[in-house]
């Protein structure tokens, strides 16, 4: 299996997928700066032209969460259930995610460490204000789900809980606001003690 990677949010999520199952990968890295992900050759991979994208074989895939069930799968692994409740239950945090949690934890993102790391100029206050309300609002609802719970899906690790918690490695560069949400913080720090969340990327980057 080949990963198309870049040190940057969504990649994160399939690296520590990866490193976590210790799976055999050829990790290819793509500058970004050096727009290496809007090559013909990339493009066709991946028509988004955005990392990450798992060649296995005559399958190219693309978007990280369904990498992420891909290499469980190909591991034998239970961060990906087989039973259809539990695959229901991570397809609603996928979803509840994208449109809601990272949405704006991702906005944040972009505001204070993209910009500055691209030269795309000052984070938007605006922007900053309504990010971090939004994101508010959903860490809300997340940490009542957290409570009493170590993780989000069965009560074991599951890919959902690497695709929720993509951004909170930058929380604090971010300024993602987790103050007042006690239980989403604990939850953190446990998988704070998995190496491959600490340390995602391959030795080179
Ligand atoms: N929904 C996609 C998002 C992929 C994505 O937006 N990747 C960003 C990095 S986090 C990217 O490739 N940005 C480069 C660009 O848009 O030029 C996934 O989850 O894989």
């Amino acid at each position: 299996m080949k990963l198309y990677y870049s040190d940057v949010l969504s990649p994160r999520k399939a690296c520590a997928v990866a490193k976590y199952l210790q799976l055999p990968i050829d990790y290819v890295f793509l500058r970004l700066d050096r727009g290496e992900h809007r090559t013909s050759e990339y493009l066709a991979l991946n028509p988004n032209g955005k990392v990450p994208t798992l060649v296995d074989g005559e399958r190219n895939l693309w978007e990280a969460d369904a990498i992420m069930c891909h290499l469980a799968g190909r591991a034998d692994s239970q961060l990906w259930p087989r039973d259809a409740g539990s695959q229901i239950e991570i397809l609603r945090w996928f979803s509840w995610n994208q449109q809601h949690f990272t949405r704006h934890a991702g906005e944040l993102y972009f505001e204070h460490i993209i910009k500055a790391r691209f030269s795309l100029g000052a984070p938007d206050a605006a922007a900053v204000t309504e990010a971090q309300k939004e994101f508010r609002r959903y860490a809300a609802v997340l940490d009542a789900h957290l409570e009493g719970r170590r993780w989000l899906v069965d009560e074991r690790l599951s890919v959902a809980d690497f695709a929720v918690a993509i951004a909170l490695p930058y929380a604090e560069r971010a300024q993602i606001p987790l103050n007042g949400f006690p239980h989403v913080l604990a939850w953190h720090d446990r998988l704070c003690d998995l190496e491959s969340w600490r340390e995602p990327f391959p030795a080179a980057v």
